[in-house]
């Protein structure tokens, strides 16, 4: 990729930009929530827009000189309105977690109670996790998986809505494979008189591409990140209907943001068109079908796939019953040193520490884009098995090493 200026100037940063892009190019990105945007969207990420200030929204900024930032900005919340189906969007989050931050900062005062799922089952820190902010402002109370199925225990869930009595119950997960039936959790906020904000941060691009259900017109909030599923560069989203509308654009910004990060914001609006191509419904199909066969792949080899399987792009292996010594962190290390990028990950009933847990989550939004299918999910899936297998076996992880590096060169990604 053209890093003439940054080498004239920083041959330090270009070195490691440079290395950053031989590792995307030679590795296998499976870690859940990454994706490789398009030379579009980076461009567009990487433009003047980063000079500009442009407090406030399209047609109403705090600066003179807004003409091409507003239109920009209208361009992205156009797309992302044909792309979700909702009545109001803001564009302006810098991240998922901004977005859900807004949420709060709209709807709730500090003290008021949070209904989420458990980070170990699936949860996100923005959630009420006690290391975050929400956690620290807001009284949580966390629902679960079923222990056996893997799948959310929706009649307990609305047991504990009852037993609290919420102000906002927390739905759309971080590392659950399972399609949600976000109607159900509606009638559980709406039973308790609670506001129902559904984090669709994972399966944005799946949503939008009708391959998972949507929450958009059942939600009251639908919080989203940008770089994930949709592969639209780095940023969050918010989405909800006219009668939040102003709440929430007053709680992005001024409430939780400064100027809005109007180059993400390009890229948001360049990856949404790209999005909005037909292409795009194939693209979120096949990232399904290839989780599908990848998590086929580990239970034929009797991994524990949590849930039995996948309805999206994600796939979580509970590594105890069939490597009881392997941990997490220790699987993720081996695999990385053979070219596969995937993450340790808690599972649901964790007896062990979040540092070094039990699991491994794996997402095939990257390999998809790469143009991976099937046969090679397949293949790279026996990998996978052949190094948890034999971690500190170094025949093995220069032999899948070998084949990774294979993979990688059939299918360039930026070069
Ligand atoms: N860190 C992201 C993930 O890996 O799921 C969520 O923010």
């Amino acid at each position: 990729m053209n890093d003439e200026h940054v080498r004239a100037v920083d041959p330090a940063v270009a070195e490691a930009l440079s290395g950053e892009v031989d590792r995307q190019e030679g590795t296998l990105a499976m870690i859940a929530s990454e994706n490789h945007a398009s030379e579009a969207v980076l461009e567009a990420q990487g433009s003047v827009l980063t000079n500009k200030y442009a407090e406030g929204y399209p047609g109403s900024r705090y600066y003179a000189g807004c003409e091409y930032a507003d239109e920009v900005e209208t361009l992205a919340i156009e797309r992302a309105r044909d792309l979700w189906g909702a009545e109001h969007v803001n564009v302006q989050p810098h991240s998922g977690t901004q977005a859900n931050m807004a949420v709060y900062l709209a709807m709730l005062e500090p003290g008021d109670r949070i209904l989420s799922l458990e980070l170990n089952h699936g949860g996100h820190l923005s959630h009420g996790h006690p290391a975050n902010f929400a956690g620290q402002l807001f009284e949580v109370e966390q629902y679960q998986v079923d222990a056996e199925t893997g799948y959310i225990d929706y009649e307990a869930l609305a047991e504990k809505a009852d037993a609290f009595d919420p102000d906002i119950v927390v739905s759309g997960y971080s590392a659950y494979p399972r399609a949600v039936d976000w109607e159900r959790i509606q009638a559980v906020a709406d039973d308790v008189g609670a506001y129902h904000l559904a984090d669709i941060a994972h399966i944005t691009g799946l949503v939008a591409a009708g391959v998972h259900p949507s929450p958009v017109g059942i939600a009251d909030f639908v919080t989203g990140s940008t770089h994930k599923t949709i592969r639209a560069g780095r940023g969050g989203i918010v989405m909800t209907s006219d009668e939040h509308a102003k709440a929430i654009d007053n709680a992005v910004f001024p409430g939780a943001q400064g100027g809005p990060l109007m180059h993400n914001i390009a890229g948001k609006a360049v990856g949404f068109k790209e999005a909005l191509q037909p292409e795009f419904t194939e693209y979120a199909e096949q990232v399904v079908s290839n989780a599908r066969t990848l998590a086929d792949t580990f239970a034929n080899h009797g991994l524990d796939v949590v849930s039995g399987g996948t309805d999206t792009h994600l796939v979580l292996v509970d590594l105890r019953e069939s490597h009881p010594d392997l941990s997490g962190g220790t699987a993720e290390e081996a695999l990385e040193r053979t070219g596969i990028v995937l993450n340790a990950n808690t599972v649901p009933g964790e007896t062990r520490s979040p540092f070094d847990p039990s699991g491994i989550r794996a997402g095939t939004a990257a390999l998809t884009t790469r143009g991976f299918e099937n046969p090679e999910i397949r293949e790279v899936g026996e990998h996978i098995v052949r190094v948890l297998d034999s971690p500190e076996d170094e025949g093995v992880i220069g032999e899948v090493g070998d084949r990774v590096t294979e993979l990688c060169a059939a299918h360039p990604l930026y070069r």
